[in-house]
């Protein structure tokens, strides 16, 4: 909390120097001071302090770029550079963003702004900002060599444009794209209606997919893989690091997801049904909407989903892809379920004495285990509920839905206390059979 009053405090002594700037009209040709975030935390929504009034989003493990208003216009400096990013307690990334996070911070304006986007390069290499999914002249649209030069290192860039349509967008660089990527390097681009009444709702989250690939014990991700990533990540952030998003029963919350990873992700939620509202290419008609539990977010792409939030509890929100809800681990890992290795095991500790043999039953084992592993390195299934360790990784989340709670309330409220009588429970009657396990000594197989 004390980060963010410092991130709200920071905001407005910003706005406060460019207010007594604003008369110096050399002051107001300079740059604008680019606003700066070294923490992970979820920032709550900004309101705007300018312009057109709207309702904030919420950046899940980000935060809202603040803006300086220079005659109608709005100002935004965002400053490429290479950043720590602490991908959820104990692991840290050596990783390319803006502003000092990745991602970089969510810009929020309104249908009919016009923007100016000062983009300073502090990156070892050229970089360049393509605004995806705007309608804007062909020069603003930010693909090195194609509408404009590169940006060398060290040089700022000036991006201005009308926003001609409202909806859920997103930035990355369209300069040495593969590697600018898969350094961390994009943000989200929230366009609000006109009409604050218009698609509004109580809660409105958003959060980008993204992939890196950090071999145990390393800081900085391996650039060049094509498809075997190991952190699965929504805003730069894995499970158990990945904040929940926090509503009130009865609210009508938005989720906006955006994939820049390099393959599909179908987000699956529990406990509600919702409908997709909106896409980077605009918003859906009403009448065009249907009922689905799962969305699958294509590469490049962004779905906005909306419900009301009913039921409360502690829902899981997660990539629905098993691979994509574990941390870092090894696909070379051979599959032992049914095998008993009692015997190679013996064998084996007479040359390696601390050898352990696993998964002969699965590998839930692993969520409560507690192995020696290389500094800066996570578990590949972790994280606790209130009823023991919940085995995921990676893309997974929580939307925790509570009664009676403030509508600017978005803390973490702890976990859920069940009604009695409504969580499930052991069976104490009779049983007989021990657990059925595949029986290799017969030709009958499974049984
Ligand atoms: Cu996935």
């Amino acid at each position: 909390m004390v980060s963010r009053r410092n991130f709200i405090g920071r905001a407005s002594a910003v706005t406060a120097t460019v207010s007594a700037a604003a008369v110096s009209k050399v002051a107001m040709a300079a740059l604008p001071e680019p606003v700066i975030q070294t923490r992970p935390d979820t920032m709550p929504p900004l309101p705007p302090d300018s312009g057109r009034p709207y309702n904030p989003v919420v950046t899940l493990n980000g935060w809202t770029c603040p803006w300086r208003m220079n005659n109608g216009v709005k100002e935004f400096h965002l400053v490429a550079e290479p950043v720590v990013r602490e991908m959820t307690p104990g692991f840290k990334a050596h990783l390319w963003g803006y502003n000092g996070q990745s991602p970089g911070p969510t810009i929020e304006v309104v249908e009919g702004d016009r923007v100016r986007l000062f983009v300073t390069n502090k990156l070892p290499e050229v970089h360049s900002v393509h605004w995806h999914g705007q309608r804007l002249p062909n020069g603003m649209d930010g693909v090195t060599g194609l509408t404009q030069p590169a940006i060398p290192p060290g040089k700022t860039f000036v991006y201005e444009f009308a926003l001609k349509n409202s909806g859920t967008f997103m930035y990355h660089p369209h300069a040495d794209e593969m590697v600018q990527m898969a350094m961390g390097m994009m943000g989200s681009f929230i366009v609000h209606p006109r009409d604050p009444q218009l698609h509004r709702v109580d809660r409105d989250f958003v959060f980008l997919l993204n992939a890196f690939d950090i071999r145990p014990g390393g800081y900085v991700p391996q650039v060049n893989t094509m498809l075997d990533f190991n952190l699965w990540a929504w805003n730069s952030r894995v499970f158990p690091g990945i904040d929940p998003l926090v509503v009130r029963k009865g609210d009508r919350v938005r989720v906006r997801v955006g994939n820049l990873t390099m393959t599909n992700h179908p987000i699956h939620m529990h406990g509600a049904d919702f409908a997709v509202s909106c896409t980077d290419g605009g918003w859906v008609p009403e009448s065009a909407r249907w009922p689905e539990v799962s969305i699958d977010i294509p590469v490049g792409a962004m779905r906005a989903f909306e419900f009301v939030a009913g039921e409360p509890g502690d829902w899981a929100i997660h990539c629905h892809k098993s691979h994509h809800t574990m941390n870092a681990m090894g696909h070379e890992v051979k599959t032992f379920i049914g095998v008993d290795k009692k015997d190679v095991a013996k064998t084996i500790r007479k040359l390696v004495p601390d050898y352990m043999p696993m998964g002969s039953a699965g590998m839930a084992d692993m969520g409560s285990m507690e192995m020696p592993m290389p500094d800066n390195t996570l578990p590949m299934m972790t994280g606790f509920g209130q009823f023991g360790p919940i085995e995921m990784g990676g893309m997974f989340t929580l939307m925790k839905v509570r009664e009676g709670m403030a509508a600017d309330d978005f803390n973490d409220p702890g976990p859920y206390k069940h009604p009695a009588g409504t969580v499930a429970y052991e069976f104490r009657g009779a049983t007989d059979d021990p657990p059925r396990r595949f029986d290799n000594s017969s030709t009958g197989g499974s049984r």
